[in-house]
């Protein structure tokens, strides 16, 4: 397969001025009629032919400025349409297709294909060309009018409502959109409807579209959407720019959701909740995924990608908008906290090994391979930066004037930097290195005090990345803070910007050497590397008014201690123990707060976190440290748990709102720990008793990890038969919770499930995504789990490309193991790799991962 490069862009020689589609639905043979005003782009070199994507179509007819295009007159392959520039008019013309497509043979889920019977799309970010032939390119922009033709009850499109009747609709947009904004479906679908009124007064309604009998599950997706407009108002002055603004839900959907123009496409588990079937986990995501597609429709659609290079451009922006919102509506600091673990679990995870790649790549085979960690949430860390470094009145003025110079284009991430440049006056090209730069940088910190002056000695690396074997320094801010002995605040919150490879900064006039507390709030994606003490760690935990670094004294403690319990068999020592022990009592601490601070890292995070330090992970020997520390924990804690789970307890209906929420999960965390001591008695009788989905998945959740539940596994499984979305978590439960030598025969008896339909993209990955999550069980030393996977890769492969690709990254980490377990990893990967007509998409993933 090919490779496309950033450096080889060129201008489209065509320009589209409109575009009419006519849609004559059927299952197995849709005839798409279209109708493109194009236009010789001025930016462009003259002359050149039309050049048109378009796969998997059957070209009835097509025809150009009227005149039918005859056999010879056009070259047609089966990635495209080309007609020579001597069929073309010198000045605008028309291209008219009829095609005909296939949408129930279409299980790649790209383009038009049918889900439960419905019709929808998905076309970002290539899929447009498997409806029509059409400049398939992000910087072709046009007005779009569709008609619909269809028995269907409901039929949508992108826009306002136009004319509709018997058997037909039609639909309007009038802002320019590139095509893979491009949205339709048509099914008996009922909406829960609700409107807005924006800030200029004009009136907005809303739908969210669902199967009958799912109309009862939207009234949190409708409350999130009126906050995200209403917030995107107050704090970014962006109002939407539409009459309606739906929202499907799709039961078979290859990722979260999609922003198509004023027609948002949502997987079913992101849409629809109720209490007794959806966790407080699922509401969260639901709330900050409505609000992540909302506010694309400024940053986004309105603002669009030049080329798929500039992806950062619209998702790190559009994930830092969601993040923002999010702790707006929750609590900041816990949000915070969340979006790292997030980032040190995926994005920290990838950067780290083979897959790494800048946040802005320079090439790629398959687009759809870079909607990764790195492009989203490293992309939404470098804007985080830029503002702490502008300040939040720089990033304000930046933002509007983005939102001014650049509305209705496709821009890059150098349009992005010359905003605010030019609304700071700030020089950005150093910074620039983070958009270009792959790799996690270290900063190493060491410190001296003499004669009042305390100075804080900073070294920055970045190690390798695949084809970049040598990085600059990059603009690093490292907020700090000082603290004394006696745990006052001495410096309050200051960023030291880092620019060279070392560097140091001074603090004057202190009477003792302070305690520092370093990279605030997270200030930069960076690896913090300092020496430091047990005493330290628990002053800080217990002392810094830095809400972030207060968790993260606990987390560097909890880490230490499994790595010495790993390595040198040692005990957890009472320092760590105490220190958690005194977050439990601490009432003036946010229940969600404490709960995270008391949940242990994961088996993947202490992986990676001991490879960094030179150790080979064995994840069966992390397994049993980490079920080992839970235990001394929980043996610890005994005296306070009982009461902490009783008073965690919140009175009458369920609430989603985060403060429930937050009691919830302190609540669940202590019952995993009450677990070890009650042999999952207090979890059993929890199962008993819920009345809602968070806290009967969570006592099954424990009771499978203390090595019962089976009973209980039953009884979920008859209750929640019939509800897909639930039995997504039931199968996610037993793959990811198995115990470490059963987990690939668990996982095998589950594909034998009458229920595991793995072409739906939502249960595939509930079963097998899940035994990815069960670090010691997919490492099994036999080598069984890798097979089982490599062996359903290979099945879904050809059904579903971007899916299976996507779930090579379970073999990612391969470098980090052991001599036999890279073997192993390696020898399912080639196996992968050796199959015939493997997809582009798992090609190129496999072959990098390979390296
Ligand atoms: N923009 C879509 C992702 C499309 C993925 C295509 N493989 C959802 C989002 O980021 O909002
Ligand atoms: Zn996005």
């Amino acid at each position: 397969p090919q490779a496309v490069y950033l450096s080889d862009y060129t201008p489209p020689a065509y320009l589209v001025d409109k575009v009419s589609l006519v849609f004559r639905l059927d299952p197995a043979a849709t005839r798409v009629l279209s109708r493109i005003e194009f236009r010789p782009n001025p930016d462009a070199a003259p002359g050149q032919p039309l050049v048109l994507d378009g796969e998997k179509l059957k070209l009835i007819g097509a025809a150009v400025a009227g005149e039918a295009v005859k056999d010879g007159d056009h070259t047609q392959t089966d990635t495209g349409l080309t007609i020579p520039a001597s069929r073309l008019p010198a000045e605008p013309f028309v291209f008219e297709a009829e095609v005909e497509i296939d949408p129930s043979a279409n299980t790649a889920l790209e383009g038009l294909y049918m889900s439960n019977g419905m019709y929808c799309t998905q076309c970002e970010a290539e899929g447009f060309r498997r409806i029509t032939y059409y400049p398939d390119r992000p910087d072709v922009m046009a007005p779009f009018h569709v008609r619909i033709e269809s028995d269907e009850k409901v039929l949508l499109s992108n826009g306002n409502p136009g004319a509709s009747g018997d058997g037909f609709a039609e639909w309007t947009d009038p802002w320019p959109k590139p095509a893979y904004l491009f949205a339709l479906v048509a099914g008996d679908l009922v909406a829960a409807k609700d409107s807005f009124t924006t800030r200029s007064g004009t009136p907005v309604e809303l739908g969210i579209w669902v199967r009958p009998g799912d109309e009862g599950k939207c009234d949190y997706a409708l409350d999130a959407l009126k906050r995200s407009m209403k917030w995107d108002e107050d704090v970014y002055g962006r109002e939407y720019d539409l009459d309606v603004f739906n929202i499907v839900a799709v039961d078979d959907f290859n990722m979260g959701a999609m922003e198509n123009k004023g027609l948002n496409v949502f997987n079913s588990k992101y849409v629809l909740a109720s209490p007794s079937t959806a966790t407080d986990m699922d509401y969260e995501n639901i709330e900050g995924i409505i609000a992540h597609e909302y506010f694309h429709n400024w940053t986004g659609n309105r603002i669009t990608c030049r080329d798929w290079f500039q992806l950062c451009l619209k998702e790190g922006l559009t994930v830092f908008r969601d993040q923002q919102f999010s702790g707006d509506m929750r609590s900041k600091p816990v949000k915070r906290i969340q979006d790292v673990l997030q980032l040190r679990a995926r994005q920290f995870r990838e950067d780290n090994g083979p897959l790494a790649h800048p946040v802005r790549p320079s090439s790629y085979i398959e687009i759809n391979n870079f909607y990764t960690a790195t492009v989203y949430e490293k992309g939404a860390e470098v804007i985080g930066m830029l503002k702490r470094l502008v300040g939040d009145d720089g990033y304000a003025k930046a933002l509007d004037l983005y939102f001014d110079r650049h509305d209705g284009d496709a821009a890059t991430i150098e349009d992005w930097l010359a905003v605010f440049q030019d609304a700071t006056g700030r020089d950005l090209s150093q910074f620039g290195r983070w958009y270009t730069q792959a790799g996690t940088p270290r900063v190493t910190v060491t410190d001296d005090f003499k004669d009042g002056t305390y100075t804080l000695h900073l070294k920055q690396e970045t190690p390798a990345t695949p084809g970049q074997p040598d990085k600059q320094p990059q603009v690093i801010p490292v907020a700090v803070g000082l603290l004394n002995p006696n745990g006052d605040e001495v410096q309050p919150t200051t960023v030291l910007e880092l620019t060279e490879e070392q560097q140091s900064f001074t603090f004057d006039g202190l009477s003792a050497k302070p305690v520092p507390s370093i990279l605030r709030g997270f200030s930069a994606p960076v690896i913090l590397d300092r020496k430091t003490t047990t005493e330290e760690r628990a002053f800080l935990l217990a002392h810094d008014t830095d809400p972030f670094n207060k968790w993260e004294a606990g987390r560097a403690l909890a880490k230490d201690v499994l790595a010495r319990m790993v390595t040198d068999r040692a005990a957890p020592g009472p320092a760590y123990l105490d220190a958690l022990e005194r977050v439990a009592r601490d009432e003036t601490l946010d229940p969600a707060f404490r709960a995270l601070a008391l949940r242990l890292p994961s088996e993947d995070d202490m992986a990676q976190t001991l490879f960094d330090a030179g150790v080979t992970p064995d994840p069966l020997a992390i397994h049993d440290a980490r079920e080992k520390l839970m235990l001394a924990l929980a043996e610890h804690l005994s005296s306070v748990l009982p009461g902490l789970y009783e008073d965690m307890s919140i009175p009458g209906p369920y609430s989603p709102d985060s403060k429930a929420a937050g009691c919830r999960a302190l609540r669940q965390t202590a019952l995993a720990m009450m677990a070890r001591l009650d042999d999952g008695k207090t979890a059993a009788k929890q199962f008993r008793d819920a009345d809602n989905m968070t806290e009967q998945l969570g006592a099954l959740g424990v009771l499978l990890s203390v090595g019962h539940g089976q009973e209980e596994l039953g009884t979920f499984y008859r209750q929640w038969q019939l509800d897909r979305l639930v039995i997504d978590k039931w199968f996610a439960l037993q793959s990811s919770l198995a115990a470490p030598g059963k987990a690939a025969d668990t996982t095998l008896a589950l594909t034998r499930h009458p229920d595991f339909d793995w072409k739906n993209p939502n249960r595939f990955r509930s079963v097998i995504g899940g035994l990815a999550t069960n670090a010691a069980g997919f490492h099994d030393p036999s080598g069984a789990s890798y097979e089982l996977v490599a062996d359903w890769l290979i099945r879904l492969d050809p059904m579903n490309p971007q899916t299976t690709a996507r779930m090579t990254t379970m073999f990612e980490t391969w470098n980090r193991y052991d001599a036999d377990r890279q073997a192993l990893m390696r020898g399912a990967l080639q196996r992968i790799a050796a199959t015939r007509g493997l997809s582009r998409d798992t090609t190129e993933m496999v072959g990098r991962i390979l390296g």
